[in-house]
C-alpha cells in the first residue's frame, strides 16, 4: 500500500494491485476521517427511523434473517483520487496527494437498502436516506461525526448495499465491519462505513461530511472558511481513467509496448471508448476493452503501441456511454479541497535501447 497517513490511516492501492478486476483484500484502498470504532457485534444495532411508517432497531442476524442477501461486485473511488495531479498545478495544504490509487474493487455481500426501506415504510416527503456513523473526525473544527446522504431515487436503486462481507470474508474492520453503505458509482463518501442509522428525510444529510466537505468550492474561495451548502455537492463519480503500464518513471526499449489501464463511469453510465495518445493528444488510438464485470466495475483497457526513442508521454482519455468525455488539463479542474481531477491520464517514459 501506499500509506499517506498512519492515524487516522490513509493508504492507496498500489498501482500493480489495480491492475486485477477485483483488488486483492490487503490491497483494496483505506480511507478514513477518524479512528475507526471499535464496535460490539453483540449489542450493535442498524436504526431505521425519520420518515418511515415503521422504525426498525435491527440486530446483523435480523438483517440476514428477514431480507434476502445480494452480492454486487462494485468499484468505489473516492473524490480525491489523483488529487496529487491538481497539487501540481497549485499546493492544497491540508489534504493528501493520493494518486490513481484510491480505487479498488470488491465483491460485497449484504441486503438491498431497498428492501430495509420496503419493510420499514418510506413516507411521503422523503426524498433523501441519510447514514450515520460513530467516527469522529478530529481533523475537522470542531471535530465531526461521520456521516452522508443519498437521495431515495438512488437508494432504492437494487445495486445499493447494506453490506457485511467482502469478497467472502466477514467485512474487515477497516472497511466498515459490522455493516456498511454499498453506493455504486457514487464517490466512495457514500459507502458510510460502521453504519449505525439510516434516516429517512426531506433534505439532504446536515453531516459536515455532507454539507460542507466533498463539495466543489471556487477557485479563490478559502475553504476553512466554507459553510453548509457552499460550493458543489458531489454524488456521482466523475468519468476518470488512469494509465497502469507500464510502470511510470521506468526506463524501456523502444518498440511494441502493451499499455494497460483502468476507466470508470459514474452511477448507471458505462465507459465506452477510451483512447491512447503519444503525441499529447493530436491522434489517438483506440484501446481495447477488457470484458467487463458487470455493471458497477471499473472497466480495464489495453493496446500495443510503438514506442519511439527518447522520452515518451503516454495520454489516455475515457468516453462514457452519454458521448461524454474526460477533460484535458488538470488547470481547468483545480479546487480548494482538490476532488473530482479526472483530467487526462498522462504516464512519462524514458524510452532507450
Ligand atoms: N465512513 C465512515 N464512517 N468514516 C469515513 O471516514 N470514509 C469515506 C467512506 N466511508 C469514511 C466512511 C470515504 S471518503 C471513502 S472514499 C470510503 O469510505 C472508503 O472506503 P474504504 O476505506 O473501505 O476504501
Ligand atoms: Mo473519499
Amino acid at each position: 500500500m501506499v500509506v499517506h497517513d498512519r492515524e487516522p490511516f490513509n493508504a492507496e492501492s498500489p498501482r500493480a494491485a489495480l491492475r486485477d478486476r477485483e483488488t486483492p483484500l490487503d490491497a483494496f484502498y483505506s480511507r478514513n476521517h477518524g479512528p475507526i470504532p471499535r464496535i460490539d457485534p453483540a449489542s450493535w444495532r442498524l436504526a431505521v427511523d425519520g420518515l418511515v411508517e415503521r422504525p426498525l432497531a435491527l440486530s446483523l442476524d435480523e438483517l440476514r434473517a428477514r431480507f434476502p442477501e445480494t452480492e454486487v461486485v462494485a468499484t468505489l473511488q473516492c473524490a480525491g483520487n489523483r488529487r496529487a495531479g491538481l497539487i501540481e498545478v497549485r499546493d492544497i495544504p491540508g489534504e493528501d496527494p493520493w494518486g490513481p490509487g484510491a480505487t479498488s474493487t470488491a465483491r460485497w455481500t449484504g441486503v438491498r437498502l431497498a428492501d430495509v426501506l420496503a419493510a420499514a415504510g418510506l413516507r411521503a416527503g422523503a426524498g433523501h436516506v441519510a447514514f450515520a456513523a460513530p467516527d469522529v473526525s478530529q481533523l475537522a473544527h470542531p471535530p465531526q461525526p461521520y456521516g452522508g446522504s443519498i437521495p431515495v431515487a438512488k437508494a432504492v436503486g437494487p445495486e445499493v448495499l447494506l453490506a457485511w462481507a467482502m469478497d467472502g470474508r466477514p467485512l474487515p474492520r477497516v472497511h466498515g465491519g459490522p455493516l456498511r453503505a454499498v453506493v455504486p458509482g457514487w464517490i466512495g463518501a457514500r459507502s458510510v462505513k460502521w453504519l449505525e442509522r439510516i434516516t429517512a428525510q426531506a433534505d439532504p444529510s446536515a453531516n459536515y461530511f455532507q454539507a460542507t466537505a466533498y463539495r466543489v468550492l471556487p477557485p479563490e474561495a478559502d475553504p476553512s472558511a466554507a459553510g453548509p451548502g457552499d460550493g458543489i455537492s458531489l454524488g456521482p463519480v466523475a468519468l476518470n481513467c488512469d494509465i497502469l503500464s507500464p510502470e511510470a518513471d521506468t526506463r524501456l526499449p523502444p518498440g511494441p509496448t502493451l499499455i494497460t489501464g483502468y476507466a470508470l463511469a459514474g452511477d448507471d453510465r458505462a465507459v465506452a471508448r477510451v483512447d491512447v495518445s503519444l503525441d499529447n493528444g493530436a491522434t489517438w488510438t483506440q484501446a481495447e476493452l477488457d470484458p467487463q464485470n458487470g455493471p458497477w466495475t471499473w472497466q480495464h483497457w489495453r493496446t500495443r503501441l510503438d514506442l519511439p526513442e527518447g522520452t515518451v508521454l503516454i495520454t489516455a482519455r475515457a468516453w462514457d456511454s452519454t458521448g461524454a468525455a474526460q477533460p484535458e488539463s488538470p488547470a481547468h479542474l483545480w479546487n480548494p479541497k482538490g476532488y473530482a481531477n479526472n483530467s487526462w491520464a498522462r504516464l512519462r517514459l524514458a524510452c532507450r535501447p
